[in-house]
């Protein structure tokens, strides 16, 4: 008993709560830093809610650099023309390099959490100071604290269509707008300029899609071929892949993107590493086991490549501090206690040969649509069906979100979907950019990598303007849209194409909400199930839709 007590106030003070006697030594004996001391730096995020000593000790246990959550973004930084307020990322830098952390910077220039002064509504030569100073002033006030920075952050749009050449491949961010495609170089040579000694990185979420790590490594190729020799060395050192991942992403994927960044001679870091599965901040045991198999196929590929990966950094210590809690993403659960992520992550191969075969990793979702016949402006007609959450987020921005409703006869489907969030922009060239709606269809759900003729793709923006893929599933479509203020609510009739639908049939189905930026680009992917983020070309990754009579 007293043996007990000692393991729990052990265990209290190493991992703040009252675990189990194995997890309790596990955790004093096994530390994921010494782990991986062979092989990369282990990080995390430090940040205002998690700066207390059970977070701390965590952090200090497990990991040796730390990355500040938000504190050194340009708003919070230079907030307003010429004020730099570097208090509290001084306190956050100064706190762990007192206990032994490395710090990594995060970041210089980012299409988010930036002021509007720094480059809207500025001449060309006015956003290259505002940038060129901020850069500077921040990267010289930090120098010999950090080992590295992300200069320049998501600077690539999603599933870039001309992947080879990167600078239409940029986002149409307000850096771009204000100066152009040389921006990037710009913010790159201010913070080289500033401080020689620290690596300079680029960092970007989704580079396991090969069209987006297509475009950076074209982009960083292009850039170091010019600049071969920036105080002694090529401009760009890094490139940071976040690792925003589910439990549904390709490790295969992952390594292609790794082998490619590796090849330009350049380093990699995972930089933002998180493994969303679970639902409303609550994990089945069975999703406990996929995420953790997850976990353990991605430590697999890093260790693979460790040669060439500098660190890997965790985007939050524990679940109920992460940016995404209602996923559960990280390794310590809400009251502390390490998951089995964690104890994936310690040793892959020992947690896949203990839990592999044991869990289906790709859960379906599954719900219903309610017999009956529609007016599509007449929302009150869905109310017997069940709502669908459109909550799952493919991309590393959480914006516009909302619900699905569907009904059906014969001849059609009717999906209602309300949204919430939004920006109501249909700036972009691009109709998936605007704030708009998407619904997928596999009539059969066959489940195919490819399109069969019973699969389409139907997307309504908020102002009721409807494109088709393919073109001919528009035959017999109609959609009706209603807007109020930051919520609008889309209703669409697709007619079937290739069956007569019967109580009981079970199609493919998805509903997705791309959220567009005040600026015109797309920022936000929501969507039911389907994380692959393919579901244009490849029905596989579909949920599931009953069609059922009350
Ligand atoms: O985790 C961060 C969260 O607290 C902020 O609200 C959010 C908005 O800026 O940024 C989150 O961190 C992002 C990181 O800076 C860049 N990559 C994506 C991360 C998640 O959005």
């Amino acid at each position: 008993m007293l043996k007990k007590i000692v393991l729990c106030l052990l265990a209290a003070l190493l991992i703040g709560g009252c675990v189990s006697e194995k997890e309790a030594v596990m955790s004093k004996t096994q530390s994921l830093k010494d782990a991986y001391a062979d092989y990369f730096l282990i990080g995390n995020i430090v940040s205002g809610v998690n700066m207390d000593d059970v977070h701390y000790t965590i952090l200090t246990s497990h990991h040796n650099i730390a990355t500040a959550e938000n504190a050194m973004k340009p708003q919070y930084l230079q907030g307003t023309k010429g004020v730099f307020t570097f208090d509290e990322a001084d306190a956050i830098v100064n706190k762990a390099l007192s206990q032994g952390l490395k710090f990594h910077g995060h970041t210089l220039a980012w299409h988010q959490q930036s002021p509007a002064w720094m480059n809207e509504g500025v001449s060309r030569d006015e956003a290259v100071a505002n940038l060129t100073i901020h850069a500077k002033t921040v990267v010289e006030h930090f120098k010999g604290k950090v080992v590295s920075w992300d200069v320049l952050n998501e600077a690539v749009v999603d599933n870039p269509p001309n992947a080879e050449d990167w600078k239409v491949s940029l986002r149409q961010s307000p850096w771009l707008t204000a100066i152009g495609a040389d921006y990037v170089e710009i913010v790159f040579k201010a913070a080289r300029e500033a401080d020689p000694a620290v690596k300079l990185y680029y960092n970007d979420y989704n580079l396991d899609n090969s069209n987006k790590a297509t475009a950076v490594y074209n982009m960083v190729k292009d850039i170091n071929e010019r600049n071969p020799d920036v105080n002694g060395r090529p401009l760009i050192d890094g490139i940071g892949m976040q690792g925003h991942y589910n439990a549904h992403t390709n490790p295969g994927s992952v390594e292609d993107s790794l082998q490619r960044f590796i090849s330009l001679g350049v380093e990699v870091s995972i930089t933002e590493l998180d493994v969303q599965c679970g639902e409303g901040g609550k994990q089945t045991d069975a999703q406990m086991t996929a995420q953790g198999l997850t976990y353990a196929a991605l430590f697999n590929v890093f260790k693979k490549y460790a040669e060439h990966i500098g660190r890997v950094t965790m985007w939050g210590i524990d679940d109920s501090s992460s940016w995404r809690k209602e996923a559960c993403p990280t390794m310590f659960n809400d009251a502390l206690n390490p998951k089995p992520a964690f104890f994936a992550a310690l040793d892959p191969d020992k947690f896949i040969a203990e839990n592999s075969g044991s869990v289906e990793t790709k859960e379906v979702k599954q719900s219903v649509a309610v017999y009956g016949t529609p007016d599509l402006a007449d929302t009150a007609a869905w109310s017997q069906a069940p709502a669908i959450p459109i909550d799952r987020y493919l991309m590393a921005w959480q914006g516009a979100s909302g619900t699905a409703k569907v009904l059906w006869d014969e001849n059609s489907l009717y999906v209602l979907v309300n949204v919430n969030n939004a920006e109501m922009n249909k700036a972009n060239q691009n109709a998936h950019e605007h704030d708009s709606v998407e619904i997928f269809i596999d009539e059969n759900n066959g489940k195919t990598p490819y399109y069969e003729k019973d699969d389409a793709q139907y997307r309504v923006n908020f102002d009721n303007e409807a494109t088709f893929n393919p073109a001919s599933a528009a035959e017999g479509f109609e959609s009706w849209a209603s807007v109020s203020g930051r919520t609008y609510t889309v209703s669409l009739k697709i007619p079937f194409r290739t069956i007569t639908a019967k109580e009981g049939d079970v199609i493919g189905f998805d509903a997705q909400i791309n959220g567009a930026s005040a600026q015109g680009a797309r920022q936000s992917v929501a969507i039911w199930n389907d994380l692959s983020g393919a579901s244009y070309q490849d029905t596989s990754g579909l949920g599931v839709l009953k069609l059922m009579k009350p």
